[in-house]
């Protein structure tokens, strides 16, 4: 893909962070095909299992809240300045998952080596048929626009692994994962199956009151107890499972003694709330830092804007955040 065609979009794309949230960023067609069809390349070329290093910030789901992915990244800092891991779930729910997706598309394209996307499991036509994406592909273009991105997400890559110490995926652990060479084989392009190991990856949920494996409510894959993460991080020799796919109220929560954190940066929409939040969130994050290197030695590092609010209104869940992993600091 032409390279000054990627950065006119993602210009396009950014120009509207001053403008009201909500407003629409109208790309063409065959721009946002060449997205699909450009980044699907790099996915393919990058193994499924992606081997990281850290400096990097690490967000939970985004579903299609195109106004607070800007926020997020004027507060970490517009790709190139941080580098980026995001566990999936860009589309559906929220309104400008057109916008989300493109945006994100755009910059694994102009920084392939410094900008990664994993797989979560609205990323898959059976799912995202139904929560939304379908239909703003068709309202705003065209049902085979749906399809392009379809051939795109069953691309993805699924897990990641940080300084190979800290293993990231959307869902959670599998009963079928016994190594992690088993990711790196899973096949590509593919959908999402109800059972077995990509399913789970991408699907299954901590569960307090679990030992081994449980049922989960959402009727997909498992539910896994603490004692679950407690063996797989000692069999293989790692820190902590970073996840997301639930929302929880603070926008990071610890499960396990913290041996596994769940992340989600999808915060309701709240204006100069939100600003203010944020500043609020730098000071969790040295409070953070100092407590996670003083336990690994390495530098984890959680912050959270919570519970906004909308001009009087309190938020459900106004959770805003990300999982910094920067070695810078040892
Ligand atoms: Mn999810």
């Amino acid at each position: 893909m032409d390279p000054a065609g990627v950065e006119r979009m993602i210009e396009k794309l950014i120009e509207i962070r001053s403008s009201k949230p909500g407003k629409l960023v109208q790309l063409s067609e065959s721009e946002i095909k060449q997205l699909c069809v450009a980044s699907r390349d790099i996915f393919l070329k990058q193994p499924n299992l992606l081997e990281l290093e850290a400096p990097i910030k690490i967000c939970g789901d985004i579903h299609g809240q195109y106004s607070d992915l800007l926020r997020l990244f004027e507060y970490g800092g517009f790709p190139p300045k941080a580098n980026y891991l995001f566990l999936g779930d860009y589309v559906d729910r929220g309104r400008q998952s057109l916008e989300t997706i493109c945006l994100l598309l755009a910059y694994k394209i102009k920084y392939p080596k410094n900008f990664f996307l994993l797989r979560g499991n609205h990323e898959c036509a059976s799912i995202n048929r139904i929560y939304g994406f379908y239909d703003e592909c068709k309202r705003r273009f065209n049902v085979k626009l749906w399809k392009s991105f379809t051939d795109c997400f069953n691309c993805l890559p699924v897990a990641a692994l940080i300084d190979e110490k800290i293993l990231c995926m959307h869902g959670g652990l599998s009963p079928d994962l016994s190594s992690l060479d088993q990711i790196r084989n899973l096949p590509r392009p593919t959908a999402i199956p109800d059972t077995g190991l990509l399913c789970d990856l991408l699907w299954s949920d901590p569960g307090k009151d679990v030992k081994g494996w449980g049922m989960n409510d959402r009727g997909v894959s498992y539910t896994f107890g603490p004692d679950k993460v407690s063996e797989f991080l000692s069999k293989h020799d790692l820190d902590l499972v970073c996840r997301a796919h639930q929302v929880v109220e603070d926008g990071y929560e610890f499960f396990a003694e913290r041996q596994l954190v769940t992340i989600f940066s999808a915060p309701n929409y709240c204006g100069d709330q939100l600003r203010r939040k944020i500043s609020l969130w730098c000071e969790h994050a040295s409070y953070f830092y100092r407590e996670t290197l003083i336990r690994h030695g390495a530098e984890v590092v959680i912050s959270s804007a919570s519970k906004v609010a909308e001009e009087g209104k309190t938020a459900t869940f106004g959770a805003y955040s990300s999982l910094f992993v920067d070695c810078e600091w040892v």
